[in-house]
């Protein structure tokens, strides 16, 4: 595949993905992305010019869409409202892109026979009792909590029935919970990293019991380029990587990587309808694609992770008081 067109590519993992493309591929791509209040071009300052395009626009301009799809050999798709708090306080943006910029790409790679890579997460399955035993399959129901996850449940939904109803050449993976470079500062881990380099307390919903997958976000990429190349048309890959973690030993992890007390946080209020725990079953895409994660040492990725967000204040500063004064509006 010479030419692949990056939705969302200006986002957190869509711009780990270019980063991966240039570093491991000789494809070229075309970034469409909105740059909504998550997206920041300056993610992709280093991408080599004569290899990237990048187009500020809207997944839902089906004009622009279709004309952007006939000129490339495929489609990965990130581009999504991807955050739950914000799914909660103000729902609209998730239908809009989430369920009908889904649909649109959808329309594109249908007319012009262009494959289509089709990005998700786990958090359509629902959530998992801690002491479950059971992991997330592809075979799983879906059973979405949040509107966020609502609307990639349907995306995906629209995926699969324009697979099956006019043979559309995509695949689907649904992953667990990303981490490093680019994330804004919003999410759990960046906010956290964040908040002690600026002296302010870290904040942990509730608990803090609850149970996230986590997987550095290259891994992430090189799993979405082995599907690409080599996944089979119609079906769903789940990615993970084995790092099943409480939200409280990822704090206490932070503080210490960092030097602070390993209590030196404070809980708040918790997140409405909260998911408990997720945790991904890899095995099709370990088996049949013969996928393997490079990171499997959550504290070092970690801390390379903290390493980043010390050296780039520049890069996420710009968005933190603005997004702690969202939370301060919901108390959290
Ligand atoms: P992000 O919020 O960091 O980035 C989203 C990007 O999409 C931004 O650059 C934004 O400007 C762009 N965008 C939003 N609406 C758009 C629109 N209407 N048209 C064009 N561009 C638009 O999100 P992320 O964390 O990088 O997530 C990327 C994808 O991966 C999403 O589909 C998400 O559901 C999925 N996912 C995320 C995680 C995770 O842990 N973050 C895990 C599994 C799956
Ligand atoms: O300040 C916080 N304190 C806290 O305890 C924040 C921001 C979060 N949390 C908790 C809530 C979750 O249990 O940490 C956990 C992770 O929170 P988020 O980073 O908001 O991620 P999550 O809701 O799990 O969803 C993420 O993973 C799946 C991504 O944002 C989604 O896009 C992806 O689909």
């Amino acid at each position: 595949m010479k030419k692949i067109l990056v939705t969302g590519g200006a986002g957190f993992i869509g711009a780990n993905f270019v980063h991966h493309l240039m570093a491991h591929t000789d494809a070229s791509v075309v970034v469409l992305d909105k740059l909504t209040y998550a997206g920041n071009e300056a993610s992709l300052a280093d991408v080599p010019a004569d290899r990237m395009e990048f187009v500020h626009g809207a997944i839902e301009d089906a004009e622009l869409v279709d004309r952007l799809v006939a000129g490339v050999d495929a489609v990965v798709h990130f581009a999504a409202e991807s955050h739950n708090d914000n799914s909660l306080s103000n729902p609209r943006p998730f239908l809009d892109t989430n369920i009908v910029g889904t649909y649109t790409i959808l329309e594109a790679v249908r007319k012009h026979g262009v494959r289509l890579h089709h990005i998700s997460t786990d958090e359509v399955y629902g959530d998992l009792e801690l002491d479950d035993p059971a992991k997330f399959s592809e075979t799983t129901p879906y059973n979405p909590s949040s509107p966020y996850s609502a609307t990639k449940a349907g995306s995906d939904l629209l995926v699969r029935a324009w697979v099956r109803s006019f043979g559309v050449q995509a695949t689907i993976s649904n992953c667990s919970n990303n981490y490093g470079p680019y994330q804004h500062v919003e999410k759990f881990i960046p906010r956290q990293i964040t908040n002690v380099i600026r002296g302010v307390r870290p904040k942990l919903y509730g608990t803090g019991e609850n149970v996230r997958d986590w997987i550095h976000t290259d891994d992430h990429s090189s799993a979405v380029l082995r599907i690409l190349e080599r996944g089979e048309i119609g079906q769903t890959y789940l990615i993970g990587a084995n790092g099943e973690r409480n939200n409280k030993d990822v704090i206490e992890d932070i503080l210490v990587l960092m030097g602070q007390p390993r209590d030196a946080y404070d809980h708040v209020s918790d997140r409405p309808g909260h998911d408990l725990r997720y945790a991904i079953d890899a095995t099709r895409l370990r088996t049949e694609l013969g996928w393997e994660p490079a990171y499997t040492d959550f504290e070092a990725g970690l801390k390379a992770t903290i390493d980043w967000y010390v050296a780039n204040e520049a890069w996420w500063a710009p968005q933190k008081d603005e997004t702690e004064a969202k939370y301060a509006k919901v108390g959290r």
